[in-house]
C-alpha cells in the first residue's frame, strides 16, 4: 500500500534491539528531540513512510531489508543502504564541514575542497527516487533538513505533481553568507521547486527569499506582517515582515516561518511522575543547597560551550563566595565516531572541564560535572526543574529545544533561563535573559543577574514564557503544517493547473 505522507529525516526513527538473536525495530524510547515530533505526524494518516540511510558494509548489502515495519506503528521506514564511504562523504564530510558552517555563519569553518558534491547528488537522488516509490500519486512528501536539499528537483522530474514541503532545522544565514557555497544556484533551484519552504522564523526565511533574488529572477507574490508573537522587535533576529509567496518558473513557492514547538503535555506527564519526582527528590538532597545551573546538547562548536565553561571559569574567580556552593552540570554528548570536524570541539570542552575543575574542586565538591553520553530522559527534566538556572548560549542556533523544554519542566514558577541572541527560540521568548555569546562582558553580567534575580523577577519571566511554549507548542506547530498541507490538497484537488498549487498562508 502506498503512503499518504512520506517524510524523508536522515535519521532512522527506532531502535534495533536485538534479543534472542532477532533485530526488533522498536520506535526509539527517547521521548525528546525533533524525531518523535515529525513520528507523530503519521497519526493523521492512514498510512505512512520515514525515509532514512542506513550504514552497511558489503556483507550485509546483499540480504538488506529494505523496508521495514515499526512495532505497533502504522508505518514503515524506507532505508537507503549507504557504504561508510558514501556516508562519510554525504554526512560528515560534505554536510558537516561544507554545509553546516555555512548555516551556522562560520564561514572561516567552511572547507570545500573535501567535499564530494557528485556523492551529495547521488545520496539526494536515492532518497528522491524512494520517496516516489513510496508516495501514493496525492501524497505530501516532507523533505527535512539541509542534508537533502536536492531532493525537491529530483522528485518534480520524476512526478512532476507531487506536492513537496520542506523544513529546515538549522538558521538560514544571510546573502552573502550563503552565496559562498559553490553550489549555490543548485540548491536554490531545488528549493524552489517546493510547494511549501519552511523554517523556524521569518530571519530565517527572509534570508532565504533574499538569497532567491539574488541568484534567479523570483517574483515576489505576497508579503505579510510577522505574526505578533514572533516579532520581539528590539531583538538580534527580529523581522517586521515577511515574504510568505513567490512564484518561479511557474511554480509557487509558499514561505512558512513557524518554530518547532516541544511536547509541554509529554514533558509535565514525565515530571508528575511518581518515579520521577522521587529522582527529582534525590537530586535535590545531593545538591544539598547549592545552586545548579545546567546547559544540555551535543558537542558542536556551534552551540557555544567553550564560550559557556570559560564565562564559568570568571564566574568562580569574580565570586569566591560561590565556592562550593554552585554546581555546573553540561550534558554535551559526543558526536558520532569520524566526524573529525568536532573532534577538536571536545577536546576543548574536555580540557576546560579539567582545567576548571583542577583549579577549583574541593574534596566535598566538584564545580562542573560533565556528561559526555546522553543522560537518561527522566534524570534531564529532573536537573531542568531542580536547576535554578539553564544556560543555553549558542552563538548560533536553528531554533533551541532545551531552552523550551527548561520552561515547561519549571511550570511558571521560578528559574532564569540565559539565551543567546543568535537562536530561533530567542524571538519567541524576549522575557529571557538575552546575551551575546560572542561578548565576555555580556556572558559575566547575564550569568549575575540570573544568580540575583529575586523570586518575583524570575516568577515574572518565567510565568510569562510558560505561556508562550504552552501556546506555541508542538501540537500548534503540527496543527499549523497540517492546516497549510490540506490547502494544498484543497487547491489540488479542485483547482486549474495555474492555480493547483497556490495556498494562502
Ligand atoms: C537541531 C537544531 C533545532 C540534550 N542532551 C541530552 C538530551 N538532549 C536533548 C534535549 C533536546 C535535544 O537533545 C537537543 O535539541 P536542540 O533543539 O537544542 O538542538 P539540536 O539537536 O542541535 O537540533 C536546533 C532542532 O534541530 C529542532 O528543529 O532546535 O537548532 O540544531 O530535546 O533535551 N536528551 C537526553 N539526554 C541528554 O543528555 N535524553
Amino acid at each position: 500500500m502506498k503512503s499518504s505522507l512520506v517524510i524523508l529525516y536522515h535519521r532512522q526513527p527506532f531502535d534495533e534491539v536485538i534479543e534472542n538473536g532477532q533485530v526488533r525495530f522498536q520506535a526509539k524510547q527517547s521521548p525528546n528531540g525533533i524525531v518523535p515530533t515529525l513520528r507523530s505526524f503519521f497519526a493523521s494518516v492512514n498510512r505512512g513512510t520515514w525515509i532514512a540511510w542506513k550504514q552497511v558494509n558489503s556483507k550485509e548489502q546483499n540480504n538488506f531489508q529494505q523496508s521495514v515495519d515499526v512495532e505497533d506503528a502504522n508505518y514503515s521506514v524506507r532505508r537507503i543502504p549507504l557504504s561508510a564511504e558514501q556516508v562519510k562523504h554525504f554526512y560528515h564530510i560534505t554536510s558537516k564541514e561544507a554545509f553546516w558552517p555555512i548555516l551556522h555563519s562560520f564561514p572561516y569553518h567552511f572547507t570545500y575542497e573535501s567535499s564530494d558534491w557528485e556523492n551529495f547528488k547521488t545520496i539526494n537522488r536515492l532518497f528522491a527516487e524512494a520517496a516516489c516509490e513510496e508516495a501514493a500519486e496525492d501524497a505530501l512528501i516532507w523533505v527535512h533538513d539541509y542534508n537533502l536539499w536536492l531532493v525537491p528537483q529530483y522528485i518534480r522530474e520524476i512526478k512532476p505533481n507531487a506536492r513537496i514541503a520542506f523544513f529546515h532545522h538549522t538558521p538560514f544565514p544571510s546573502v552573502d553568507i550563503f552565496n559562498i557555497l559553490p553550489w549555490r544556484e543548485a540548491i536554490v533551484d531545488s528549493l524552489l521547486c517546493c510547494d511549501i519552504c519552511g523554517f523556524h522564523i521569518p530571519r530565517y526565511s527572509e534570508n532565504f527569499v533574499n538569497v532567491a533574488r539574488s541568484l534567479r529572477e523570483v517574483e515576489v507574490l505576497k508579503t505579510q506582517p510577522v505574526p505578533d508573537h514572533l516579532t520581539s522587535t528590539g531583538t538580534a533576529l527580529a523581522e517586521p515582515e515577511m515574504v510568505t509567496q513567490l512564484r518561479y518558473k511557474g511554480q509557487i513557492v509558499n514561505i512558512d516561518a513557524l518554530p518547532v514547538g516541544t511536547d509541554a503535555d509529554q514533558i509535565l506527564t514525565e515530571l508528575h511522575k511518581p518515579e520521577t519526582q522521587q529522582r527529582l527528590e534525590e537530586v535535590r538532597s545531593e545538591l544539598n543547597g547549592r545552586k545548579l545551573i545546567i546547559a544540555a546538547g551535543r558537542v558542536d562548536y556551534v552551540k557555544g560551550n567553550r564560550e559557556m565553561l570559560e564565562a564559568f571559569e570568571r564566574l568562580l574567580e569574580r565570586r569566591p563566595e560561590l565556592h562550593g556552593q554552585i554546581h555546573f552540570v553540561m550534558t554535551c554528548v559526543s558526536a558520532a565516531s569520524g566526524m573529525r570536524v568536532y573532534k577538536n570541539a571536545q577536546k576543548q570542552i574536555e580540557q576546560l572541564v579539567g582545567k576548571i575543575n583542577g583549579r577549583f574542586a574541593r574534596f566535598d565538591w566538584m564545580p562542573v560535572l560533565l556528561f559526555t553520553q546522553p543522560v537518561p530522559y527522566r534524570d534531564l527534566i529532573c536537573y531542568y526543574r531542580a536547576a535554578d538556572i539553564c544556560w543555553t548560549t549558542p552563538l548560533r542556533d536553528g531554533l533551541n529545544l532545551v531552552a523550551k523544554e527548561y520552561i515547561v519542566a519549571h511550570e511558571g514558577q521560578g528559574g532564569a533561563l540565559v539565551l543567546s541572541e543568535f537562536v530561533g527560540a530567542a524571538v519567541e521568548l524576549p522575557e529571557a535573559i538575552l546575551t551575546n555569546p560572542y561578548s565576555m562582558d555580556r556572558m559575566d553580567h547575564s550569568i549575575d543577574r540570573a544568580l540575583d534575580m529575586s523570586e518575583e523577577e524570575q516568577k515574572t519571566s518565567m510565568e510569562s514564557m510558560y505561556q508562550t511554549v504552552t501556546t506555541y507548542d508542538v501540537k500548534y506547530w503540527a496543527d499549523h503544517l497540517f492546516a497549510m498541507f490540506q490547502k494544498l490538497e484543497h487547491q489540488t484537488a479542485s483547482g486549474a493547473d495555474t492555480d493547483k498549487k497556490v495556498v494562502n498562508v
